[in-house]
C-alpha cells in the first residue's frame, strides 16, 4: 500500500509531503521532482502568483544516491511568497490589524468552509482549499511516475479545450478508435503538448485558445476546459471486477474528482458512449500479431476494473476559476447585505495545469495497482515478479483453451 499525505497553506511557510511505501532502489533526483513543478506552473492565463514561484522540492528524507531506500520520503517547497504574508499568516498573535475577510466567492470552498469548521475569517478556509496544495500533490507523485517509468509505463497528457474550443481534429477520437502507432508513447505526447502555451497539440487552436483567455481577461472572467491524460505500456491485468473497490476505473474517478475544480470524469469514449448503439461502443477482439488486441480503445483501456492492455485514457471537466475581477453577487456575512464577490488575485485559466496534475492523479493510482499486483520490497523483486507474470501470460490463455 502507497500514501501520500501533504500539508500547507497557500501563504504559509511551506507545502509538505510525506510518501510511503515505495519499495527501495527507485531512480529519483531532485531535478525530475522539479521538472514536474514546473510543468504544473506553466500556461497562458495564470495570475501573478506563478510569477512569484518557482516551485521546487527540498528532499528531507527517503533517498540516498539518487535512490528510494524505501523508507518515507518527506518533500518541502517552500512559498516564496510567504514573506509577504508573514504577519497575515502568523502562527502567533499579531499586533497589527489583520484584514478579516466577510464575503465569500460563490464556487470556491469560501462559504462552506467558514460553516462547516467554525471561523470568522473566511482566509481560514481559503489557505487550504487553494488550489496551491497541487503543487505538493505533484511533487509527492513524481515517485509514482519515476516508479512506472521502469516498467516502460509513461503517463502524459494535453488539454482537449478551453472556453469551448476544439481542435478541428480531434486526437482523442484517434485514440479512442485505437488508430495511433505501435510505439505510441504518452511521455511523446506530454512532450508535444508542453510545446504550446496552453499544452494543445493543434496551432490553430492554440491561436484562437489565447485570443478567448485575453477575452475573458479584459473581461474579468474566468474560463475552464476539458483535459485529456493517457497511460501507455500498461500491462494487462491491473484492477479487479472480484469487488467494487478494487475496479482500475473506479480509482481513477476517486483520484480525479479529488482535484481541485474537476466537476466530471470519464473513461474511454464516457458520456458519447451513453448515446450510442452497442455495436458502435464496445472494441472488437481481434489477433493482432498473434496476440490477442482490439480494434478500437472506447473501452479507454480499462474493461471489467481491469486494464486491457491498451492505453488508458482519461478526460476531466475542469469547471472556471471561481474567483472573478468581474465578480458575481453573494452576501457579506458581516451585515448579511447583497454584494460583489471579492476580488482576490488568481488565475484567469488554469486548465493546461490540471492536465499535469492529472498526470500526477493517473500515476499515483496506477503505482498503487502494479505494487498490488507485483509487491516486491525493492525495485529489482517488483521486476522479476512483473516480468515473469508478463511472459507467461499469452501462453496460459493459449493453454487453457487452444491445444
Ligand atoms: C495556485 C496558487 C494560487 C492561485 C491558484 C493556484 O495563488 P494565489 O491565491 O496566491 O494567487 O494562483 O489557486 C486558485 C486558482 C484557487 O482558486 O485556489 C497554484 O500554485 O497553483
Amino acid at each position: 500500500m502507497i500514501r501520500l499525505l501533504t500539508a500547507g497553506e497557500s501563504h504559509g511557510k511551506a507545502l509538505s509531503v510525506i510518501i510511503e511505501g515505495f519499495p527501495s532502489n527507485i531512480p529519483l533526483s531532485k531535478e525530475f521532482i522539479d521538472n514536474q513543478l514546473r510543468r504544473r506552473q506553466m500556461g497562458y492565463g495564470r495570475g501573478g502568483r506563478m510569477k512569484i514561484e518557482t516551485d521546487q522540492a527540498e528532499i528531507l528524507s527517503g533517498v540516498r544516491f539518487v535512490k528510494t531506500l524505501g523508507s518515507p520520503i518527506a518533500l518541502n517547497i517552500i512559498n516564496s511568497d510567504w514573506e509577504n504574508w508573514t504577519t497575515p499568516m502568523s502562527h502567533t498573535k499579531v499586533k497589527e490589524k489583520v484584514e478579516k475577510i466577510t464575503v465569500p466567492r460563490p464556487g470556491h470552498a469560501d462559504l462552506r468552509g467558514i460553516s462547516k469548521y467554525n471561523f470568522n475569517d473566511i482566509r481560514n478556509s481559503i489557505e487550504r482549499s487553494s488550489a496551491r496544495e497541487t503543487a505538493a500533490r505533484v511533487a509527492g507523485s513524481t515517485i509514482a511516475k519515476r516508479f512506472l517509468e521502469e516498467f516502460g509505463i509513461s503517463v502524459g497528457s494535453y488539454v482537449e479545450s478551453i472556453g469551448n474550443i476544439y481542435p478541428k481534429n480531434n486526437f482523442t477520437e484517434k485514440l479512442l478508435e485505437n488508430n495511433i502507432r505501435k510505439d505510441f508513447s504518452a511521455q511523446k505526447l506530454a512532450d508535444q503538448a508542453d510545446q504550446s502555451e496552453v499544452r494543445v497539440l493543434d496551432k490553430e487552436q492554440e491561436k484562437k485558445i489565447i485570443r478567448k483567455i485575453q477575452t475573458a481577461k479584459k473581461r474579468g472572467d474566468t474560463l475552464g476546459g476539458n483535459i485529456v491524460v493517457v497511460a501507455s505500456g500498461i500491462p494487462v491485468g491491473l484492477g479487479s471486477y472480484m469487488h467494487f473497490d478494487r475496479k482500475l476505473d473506479a480509482a481513477i474517478g476517486f483520484e480525479f474528482m479529488s482535484i481541485n475544480a474537476i466537476k466530471g470524469v470519464e473513461i474511454g469514449s464516457g458520456f458519447t458512449s451513453a448515446d450510442l448503439f452497442g455495436s458502435k461502443s464496445h472494441d472488437e477482439i481481434i489477433l493482432k500479431e498473434n496476440i490477442l488486441s482490439r480494434k478500437s480503445n472506447r473501452a479507454g483501456g480499462i474493461e471489467g476494473g481491469i486494464s486491457t492492455g491498451l492505453p488508458i485514457i482519461v478526460r476531466a471537466a475542469m469547471k472556471p476559476i471561481a474567483t472573478l475581477m468581474q465578480p458575481i453577487q453573494t452576501i457579506d456575512l458581516s451585515t448579511m447585505k447583497s454584494i460583489k464577490a471579492r476580488r482576490e488575485r488568481s488565475d484567469f485559466v488554469a486548465v493546461p495545469a490540471c492536465a499535469v496534475i492529472g498526470e500526477a492523479a493517473l500515476a499515483w493510482v496506477l503505482a498503487k495497482f502494479m505494487l498490488e499486483k507485483f509487491g516486491g520490497d525493492s525495485l529489482e523483486e517488483t521486476k522479476e515478479n512483473f516480468k515473469n507474470y508478463n511472459n507467461k501470460l499469452f501462453t496460459r490463455i493459449r493453454k487453457n483453451f487452444f491445444n
